[in-house]
């Protein structure tokens, strides 16, 4: 009988539609009240709970599984961070610090009353800015991050000038900041890495003061910047405000001796922080110079970072080509004398030297290295700045004396670079001269021309005395830079602080160029004070000197 119920009418009729449904009809019927109950009370109890997973549940386990691997991720980084912290420190050379007496004697003495001379016009009248104006009596500003500072203070510790030192160490660790205080303008980065990176990297070998370090680093990863290149070769200009790089305003070539004279202070960065990405930019640049083809070890003086190619055909060890020569030897020595490479190219230039730029110059017979034009064309012009080749030759045979050639070189060329003194009325040197190679020419063997006449307090003479002497023993090699000392002390010294000057020809009236280069405390007054130590205070198989005389160890590797 069909059922009135609505209900079960339509529950009835819905059954007839599944056998399935009736059976669990009946077995529900069958089922005691209590039974019932107890599996209305599991279904009511299975949807709450469901209701709550909905509500809260869904969302606060949804989200725990990000929760939880964000918070993974930190704890992952913080353990990487440490541990690239710790392998950093494990990697970091450790330094040991250095102590210097006062002066031994009177040359020393006389040389650190003029380094004190220099510092204190720099003091008074600078202090902070990048170069005094010792005539005007007035700061330069070149990078705006305090130049004379930073370059110096490595002489200022070796002479045992501690007042000044703890001057020049304050000013350091609270001024000098490249975000602050540098200038907005695209500067020489091979400058900056020389005289800035090189101080800072020599004075922290020196005390091992970590304020240095971390300055060095500061400056370093500006530095890197310029390395990021299709060769890994350098660009020429840096603003350190903007970290920025840029090639020269007028071609994107970089000069040779900028892009091979910043090896040796991005490696030792490397090795004092324990952070090899400095080191892999300095070998990388390395590698290109060393892959190109060379003319007996020579190059050209302007090279393209975008492309590794050489360009012009001047070939000069003077102006622009200078120190990259000078880095291969000393990039050899600061690598344990492992990496054959720097070596071998050393050595074959110097073949280059021997074969294409050495001559003897009439009638005095001076031997002089002169410059390539295109290539092949032969100029007998030489920079002063080419006299620091005298001391690198004596240098290379220290470690290879059977190379008796070098040393030989070496004393003609340290004879020839005197001489570029000697013969002037005041007894400095001019920037350039030219010498006479025609034996059958009744002219003089140097010559002077009026645009050439300045000096600038330029070191590379007194460099390779300070060579000559500790690897000759030679007495006359001080007494040389004696004699140029004085002449300085006479021609270029003013009330206040010393001025490069514009006529070495003429001792009455030298006309005072209104500078104070940094490279003179840095460099000049440095190299005569070592000179005049009875004996060498930096052996040369430990320490190598950077192009702007910044004491850097040779390392075992
Ligand atoms: C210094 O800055 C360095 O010695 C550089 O290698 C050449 N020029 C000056 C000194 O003359």
């Amino acid at each position: 009988m069909k059922n009135t119920n609505p209900y079960i009418v339509n529950f009835d009729d819905k059954l007839h539609s599944s056998p399935y449904s009736i059976s669990l009809y009946r077995y529900w019927r069958q089922l005691h009240r209590q039974q019932r109950l107890f599996i209305i009370a599991i279904v009511l109890l299975c949807l709450f709970i469901y209701i709550g997973y909905r509500s809260h549940g869904a969302e606060k386990m949804k989200k725990l599984p990000e929760d939880y691997h964000r918070q993974e991720v930190v704890k992952e980084k913080q353990a990487w961070q440490r541990k690239k912290i710790e392998q950093i420190e494990s990697n970091k050379v450790k330094v040991q610090k250095r102590i210097f007496s006062n002066p031994i004697n009177e040359r020393q003495i006389a040389v650190r009353d003029a380094m004190r001379h220099a510092w204190k016009a720099y003091r008074t009248y600078a202090w902070g800015y990048d170069e005094l104006q010792p005539i005007s009596k007035a700061p330069s500003i070149w990078f705006g991050i305090g130049l004379t500072i930073v370059d110096c203070i490595d002489t200022l510790y070796i002479m045992n000038m501690t007042e000044e030192y703890n001057d020049a160490r304050e000013w350091i660790a609270t001024s000098f900041d490249c975000d602050a205080n540098s200038v907005d303008k695209f500067n020489s980065h091979f400058e900056i890495t020389i005289r800035i990176l090189g101080g800072l990297l020599s004075i922290y070998h020196l005390t091992g003061d970590e304020i240095f370090l971390k300055r060095a680093v500061e400056l370093g990863d500006r530095l890197l910047i310029n390395f990021n290149t299709p060769t890994g070769l350098p660009l020429a200009e840096i603003n350190l405000k903007r970290k920025a790089a840029s090639g020269y305003r007028w071609t994107s070539d970089s000069a040779l001796s900028e892009v091979g004279t910043v090896q040796l202070e991005m490696r030792d960065l490397s090795r004092i922080s324990g952070d090899q990405k400095y080191e892999n930019a300095a070998d990388k640049s390395a590698a290109v110079l060393h892959n190109q083809s060379k003319k007996d070890g020579l190059v050209p003086i302007f090279i393209s970072p975008l492309n590794g190619r050489f360009s012009g055909g001047v070939v000069s060890f003077g102006a622009r080509g200078d120190s990259y020569y000078e880095y291969l030897l000393k990039q050899w020595v600061q690598t344990g004398k492992q990496r054959s490479v720097f070596w071998d190219d050393w050595i074959e230039c110097i073949g280059g030297v021997r074969k294409h730029l050495w001559r003897l110059a009439y009638p005095e017979k001076l031997y002089f290295v002169g410059e390539l034009m295109s290539l092949s064309t032969f100029s007998p012009k030489m920079d002063h700045l080419a006299c620091f080749l005298a001391g690198n030759m004596a240098l290379g045979w220290s470690y290879q004396r059977n190379l008796t050639y070098l040393l030989d070189m070496a004393k003609d060329l340290t004879k020839t670079c005197y001489e570029m003194y000697a013969k002037q009325p005041t007894g400095l040197s001019p920037e350039i001269v030219y010498f006479n190679t025609d034996a059958q020419l009744s002219v003089e063997t140097i010559t002077v021309r009026a645009n050439d006449a300045h000096n600038l307090l330029r070191p590379e003479l007194i460099e390779s005395l300070y060579y000559m002497y500790f690897l000759t023993n030679d007495k006359m090699y001080q007494d040389w830079g004696w004699n140029i000392f004085q002449s300085f002390e006479k021609y270029t010294r003013q009330t206040d602080g010393y001025s490069s000057i514009n006529d070495v020809r003429n001792k009455d009236n030298v006309r005072p160029r209104d500078k104070m280069e940094s490279f003179f405390l840095a460099e000049t007054l440095k190299y005569l004070y070592l000179l005049f130590d009875a004996q060498n205070l930096f052996p040369y198989d430990e320490w190598i000197f950077n192009t702007e005389a910044h004491p850097l160890p040779a390392y075992k590797n």
